[in-house]
C-alpha cells in the first residue's frame, strides 16, 4: 500500500468518527424524555442543513474564483436586476426556513402543553438554592449545594478536585421524580430571576419572582440527571446546582411515602422514630444548650454559609462576618429581626418561610456562641413561634 493511500484510510477513519466523538463529548445531550429527544433531532436536522448549505455555498464561491480568475482574462458581468436571480434567491432560503420551522413549532407546541400532569412540581429559586414542592404529596424541601463541597468551594484554588466525583454538582436533598409518568413544573423566584435547567430532560425555563412559568418532562429512564442555575444570578450563581434522580413508579411511590410522617405514628407519640422526629422539631418545650447547638451548625452549614462562609469569617466587602458581628453579639430581639425579617435592600433575605421555628432558634443560638462569640445566652424555638 502507498503512503498516500495509508494517509487516505487513516483519515477517512477519522472522518468517520467525527460524528460519534461530537455526539459523546461537546454535542447537546440526546437526554431521556421524548421532548428532549425531537430538540435533539431538531438540533442535529438544522445543522445538517446548514452543513449542506455551507459546503454548497463555498463549492460555488470557490469554484467562480478559481474559474472566472483574472490571469484567465475573465471578465465581469455587467447586469442589474435580474429578476429570475432575485426570485430564486428569495425563494430558495424561504422553503428552507419553513421546511426548519414546521418541525420546530410542533416541538415549541408540545413543550408548552402542561395538561394532565400526574405529578406537579414548584420550583423556586432563592440566592443560591432551590426549594421543591410536590403539590400533590405536600412534600417540600430546599436543595442546596453539598455542604462538603461548599466548604472546599471555599478554599479557592487550595482546592482538590480531585477527590470528588461531581465537583459542585452535588447536592444535600435530591429531587426525586417518577419514570413514565408527564411531571409537570412551576417555576418562580424569591429574589432574583433564576433559570432552572436540565439538559437531559429539555427543561430550560427562568425561574421570576411574581410570575409563574410552567414547563413538562416524562422521564423515560431511572437514572441521575444533573443541572443548574443558567441566569446570572448573582455572587454564587455558579454554585446551585441541581440533582434530579428519576425512580421506577414503585421505588418513587415508596420513597414519597417515607418523606410523609405516617399520622397514626404521629398521634401516638410515644415511641418510634417518627415520634422522635417530632420531639426534635417541637416548638413548645425547653431545648438545652448543646441540642440548639447541636442544629444550630447544621443549619448554619445549611442555609448560611454559602454567604458568611464556614466559620463565620464573612466576605468583606459582600457579607458581613458573624464571627464578633455586632448584631450576632448585641441585643437578641435585633438578631431575631434579622433573621425573621431579613434586612431590606440586602441579600439578607427573610428565613420566616425557610426555616422551622427550631432552625431558627437554633442557628441564632449557634450564631451567638460560636465562631469565638460568647454571648452565653439561648433562644427558644418558643419565641420564634410567637413572631407568626
Ligand atoms: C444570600 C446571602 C446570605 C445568606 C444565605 C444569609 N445571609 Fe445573613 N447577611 C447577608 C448580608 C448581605 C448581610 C448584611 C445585611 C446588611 O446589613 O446590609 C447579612 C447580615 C446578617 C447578620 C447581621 C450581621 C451584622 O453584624 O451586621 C446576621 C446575624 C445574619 N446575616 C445571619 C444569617 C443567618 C442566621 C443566615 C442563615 C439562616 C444568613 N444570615 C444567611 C447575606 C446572607
Ligand atoms: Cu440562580
Amino acid at each position: 500500500m502507498s503512503l498516500i493511500s495509508r494517509w487516505f484510510l487513516v483519515l477517512s477513519a477519522y472522518v468517520w468518527c467525527l460524528p460519534a466523538m461530537a455526539r459523546s463529548n461537546v454535542n447537546m445531550p440526546v437526554g431521556v424524555t421524548p421532548i428532549s429527544r425531537e430538540v435533539h433531532g431538531l438540533h442535529m436536522m438544522i445543522f445538517w442543513i446548514c452543513c449542506v448549505i455551507g459546503a454548497l455555498v463555498f463549492a460555488v464561491m470557490f469554484y467562480s474564483i478559481f474559474k472566472h480568475r483574472k490571469s484567465k482574462g475573465a471578465k465581469a458581468a455587467d447586469f442589474h436586476e435580474s429578476t429570475t436571480v432575485e426570485i430564486i434567491w428569495t425563494a430558495v432560503p424561504l422553503f428552507i426556513l419553513i421546511a426548519m420551522a414546521i418541525p420546530a413549532a410542533r416541538t415549541l407546541i408540545a413543550m408548552e402543553d402542561t395538561s394532565d400532569a400526574e405529578v406537579t412540581i414548584k420550583v423556586t429559586g432563592y440566592q443560591w438554592k432551590w426549594h421543591y414542592e410536590y403539590l400533590d404529596s405536600g412534600i417540600s424541601f430546599f436543595s442546596a449545594l453539598d455542604s462538603e463541597h461548599n466548604v472546599a468551594r471555599q478554599l479557592g484554588s487550595g482546592v482538590d478536585v480531585s477527590k470528588f466525583d461531581h465537583y459542585l454538582k452535588e447536592v444535600d436533598n435530591e429531587l426525586v421524580l417518577p419514570v413514565g409518568k408527564k411531571v409537570r413544573f412551576l417555576h418562580t423566584a424569591s429574589d432574583v430571576i433564576h433559570s432552572w435547567w436540565v439538559p437531559d430532560l429539555a427543561v430550560k425555563k427562568d425561574a421570576i419572582p411574581g410570575f409563574i412559568n410552567e414547563n413538562w418532562a416524562l422521564i423515560e429512564e431511572p437514572g441521575v440527571y444533573r443541572g443548574k442555575c443558567a441566569e446570572l444570578c448573582g455572587r454564587d450563581h455558579g454554585f446551585m446546582p441541581i440533582v434530579v434522580r428519576a425512580l421506577p413508579e414503585d421505588e418513587y411511590l415508596a420513597w414519597v411515602a417515607e418523606q410523609l410522617p405516617a399520622p397514626e405514628v404521629v398521634a401516638e407519640s410515644e415511641s418510634g422514630a417518627t415520634a422522635a422526629v417530632a420531639a426534635e422539631d417541637d416548638a413548645d418545650r425547653e431545648w438545652a444548650m448543646d441540642e440548639l447547638m447541636a442544629k444550630g451548625e447544621t443549619v448554619y452549614d445549611a442555609a448560611c454559609a454559602s454567604c458568611h462562609q464556614a466559620g463565620g469569617v464573612g466576605l468583606p466587602g459582600a457579607f458581613p462576618a458573624i464571627a464578633g458581628s455586632p448584631v450576632a453579639n448585641g441585643p437578641v430581639d435585633v438578631h431575631i429581626s434579622t433573621i425573621y425579617v431579613g434586612v431590606q435592600g440586602s441579600a439578607m433575605a427573610s428565613f420566616a418561610n425557610q426555616l422551622s421555628d427550631s432552625d431558627m432558634a437554633a442557628v441564632i443560638t449557634y450564631q451567638r456562641n460560636a465562631f469565638g462569640n460568647t454571648v452565653g445566652d439561648l433562644v427558644q424555638p418558643s419565641a420564634i413561634k410567637a413572631l407568626r
